[in-house]
């Protein structure tokens, strides 16, 4: 549901104060290309609310790609050498991405960018997202941080091969325009290192010795945003056991049948909602 206009996206003035039910707001991480849009697309359909409108859809989809930072003329022209990192926490407009997430959470409606990928710009178009019962919210680095992962119910991490996750992002780069050795370049110097570096844990063998250790070789200690998720999702949208039943999970919240776990604010302990009698 796009709609005209610019402006600093906060809630919506029309909406803003409109009362609505806490909505249950699930991450979804992982890898570029692991299927992680796929995956949402798959648990709306499978709820049978993508022929349902938006103002009255009890889901909806958001993703973090529409919070990447606007650009300065430098940083874009970088970007279209394929020199600019998109993959880093920083590329991200974190402070957008937080007030957007708490205004969902307190139900209220708001106004989201829109990005567009051949030009690495963030459009004068805008998106305006509805109250919803259950928001997912995926990206690469969506458990990054603190604030924004200790905000999520669920936490789910779609863990697909990396060789098939390159050869997506391949076919998917060069049908946005790019060059075959720029995407690889690109994938070598930023994707893969990012991925690493913010995604997956540390092997154990490389925590334990010292001598190993890549600490103690003076580099900064990653945040392997994986170790923070609930529930990791081998293969995509390959694995319907796995969509099954975090669909059935969804639908027992969205009947009232099981109560809400909400995260400790220690992001460890839960604390339990019962339904409404
Ligand atoms: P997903 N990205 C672009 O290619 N161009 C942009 O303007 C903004 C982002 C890429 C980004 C990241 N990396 O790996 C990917 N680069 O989008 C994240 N290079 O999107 O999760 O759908 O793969
Ligand atoms: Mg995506």
């Amino acid at each position: 549901m796009a709609s005209a206009g610019g402006g600093d996206c906060e809630a919506a003035a029309t909406e803003a104060d409109r009362p609505h039910q806490r909505p249950f707001l699930i991450g979804v991480s992982g890898g570029t290309a692991s299927g992680k849009s796929t995956v949402c697309e798959k648990i709306m359909e499978l709820l049978g609310q993508n022929e349902v409108d938006h103002r009255q859809r009890k889901l909806v989809i958001l993703s973090q790609d529409r919070f990447y930072k606007v650009l300065t003329p430098e940083q874009k022209a970088k970007a279209l050498k394929g020199q600019y990192n998109f993959d880093h926490p920083d590329a991200f407009d974190n402070d957008l991405m937080h007030r957007t997430l708490k205004n969902i959470v307190e139900g209220k409606t708001v106004e989201v960018p829109t990005y567009d990928f051949v030009t690495h710009s963030r459009l004068a178009e805008t998106t305006v997202v509805y109250p919803a019962d259950v928001v997912l919210f995926e990206g690469i680095l969506v458990f990054y941080s603190q604030e924004v992962r200790d905000m999520f119910h669920l936490r789910l991490f779609v863990d697909t091969d990396s060789d098939v996750r390159l050869s997506r992002r391949v076919l998917r780069d060069v049908h946005r325009g790019r060059d075959l050795e720029q995407i690889l370049t690109q994938y070598t110097t930023f994707v893969k290192p990012a991925f690493e570096e913010f995604c997956l844990p540390v092997p154990l063998s490389l925590t334990w010795g010292a001598s190993f250790s890549p600490f103690s070789r003076g580099l900064s200690a990653p945040c392997p945003t994986k170790k923070y998720a609930d529930v990791i999702i081998p293969r995509g949208v390959d694995n319907m056991v796995a969509i099954n039943l975090i669909v059935q999970h969804i639908q027992d919240i969205l009947s009232g049948d099981i109560c809400k776990w909400h995260r400790g604010s220690n992001g460890r302990s839960y604390k339990r909602t019962f339904p409404e009698p």
